[in-house]
């Protein structure tokens, strides 16, 4: 027997002292507490202690045993509530801290701006129509009364898919189809996306959006129709505001006009929005020209109808007070984010 007991106690806490995970402190209760252990091996020597000594060896080797056994436990049970305290601070939630922010969506301000087109037509009778956007060049030039070398037709402004197929330039086709597939009174609107071959600018975009409109029915008169576009200025943008229709030219209306109305910002005064002048034009429109009812297979001389048609992005520019049409298709949530 080389070391003392004392000897081995000092090493065994030096040793615990740097134990740090289980392992270590398992392989200190091995190397001290374990069969071949140094504490059993030093119990094991009592025999050849002399025996006046004995007693006071196997009192101190049996007091080391038991403070390596404790300073092993502990350390253990020690490492064990550190790891719990670690994985529970972890799994913490701080239960007053504010909710996560979850995004909520919203319509986009173009389709907010149909559905209340929508809305104020539906509200004065009408239904609302949807058809492709893929269509025959018939249907959107040769029955509107388009003559065959009309400019709107050009490759240049058009996106034609095949010789008799294109995008459509306008919503018109949705209407024609409804003219051809029944009879009046006819009473409808036709929102949609339409195309034209525009470099974008801060008022063009090759794709924008329309909203037209069509009634035919017996005795329908120009005081109808202003009447009923007089009512959706009124409704869409104030009941102050005045509409005024000035003489104007379309292929598939004969007379056709277009309505300005009364600046709702100025009243009239003339300022920013109205660009000085007071006034601000917000649609197109006319008496429906009777070689388009023809194509519809309307008696013209029983039926007339009136029409009419707006660029959405166009309304909703003027009512949101936005400036360039390019920022409708970015989807730079700062911007579309403001309509919600
Ligand atoms: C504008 C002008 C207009 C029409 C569209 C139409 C449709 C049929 C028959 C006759 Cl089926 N006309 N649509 C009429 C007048 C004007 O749009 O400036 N749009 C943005």
């Amino acid at each position: 027997m080389d070391k003392r007991p004392e000897q081995i106690l000092n090493e065994a806490k030096a040793l615990l002292s740097k134990a740090e995970a289980e392992q270590d402190f398992e392989a200190a209760r091995i190397k001290y507490l374990g069969k071949n252990g140094e504490v059993t091996a030093l119990l094991k020597s009592m025999g050849s202690v002399p025996a006046e000594e004995r007693k006071a060896f196997g009192k101190e080797a049996n007091a080391v045993k038991h403070e390596i056994s404790e300073l092993v436990n502990d350390g253990k049970a020690a490492l064990a509530r550190a790891l719990k305290a670690g994985k529970l601070m972890k799994e913490r939630i701080d239960v007053t801290e504010p909710g996560a922010d979850i995004p909520v969506g919203a319509l986009h301000p173009i389709t907010q701006a149909i559905d209340e087109i929508s809305r104020i037509f539906m509200g004065l009778g009408y239904s609302v129509t949807e058809g492709p956007e893929a269509e025959t060049v018939f249907n959107n030039f040769d029955a509107l009364n388009a003559a065959p070398n009309h400019p709107s037709r050009d490759l240049t402004d058009t996106f034609y898919l095949t010789g008799n197929t294109l995008l459509r330039t306008q919503t018109s086709p949705v209407q024609i189809r409804t003219l051809m597939d029944s009879e009046p009174p006819v009473k409808v609107i036709s929102p949609g996306r339409c195309f034209r071959a525009d470099t974008p600018d801060a008022t063009h975009s090759p794709m924008f959006h329309q909203v037209e409109g069509l009634l035919v029915d017996e005795g329908v008169t120009m005081a109808d129709l202003k009447g009923t576009l007089d009512a959706f200025a009124k409704r869409m943008f104030g009941d102050d505001v005045v509409t005024k229709f000035r003489p104007h030219f379309f292929p598939f209306t004969e007379p056709s006009a277009e309505m300005d109305m009364s600046c709702f910002v100025c009243g009239g005064s003339g300022c920013r929005v109205c660009k000085g002048s007071g006034w601000i034009e917000i649609l197109g429109c006319g008496m429906v020209h009777p070689n388009v009812l023809k194509v519809g297979g309307i008696d013209t001389e029983t039926y007339t109808g009136f029409a009419f048609g707006m660029g959405v992005e166009r309304i909703a520019m003027l009512g949101h007070g936005i400036d360039d049409i390019r920022l409708f298709y970015e989807n730079d949530v700062r911007f579309i984010g403001q309509f919600a």
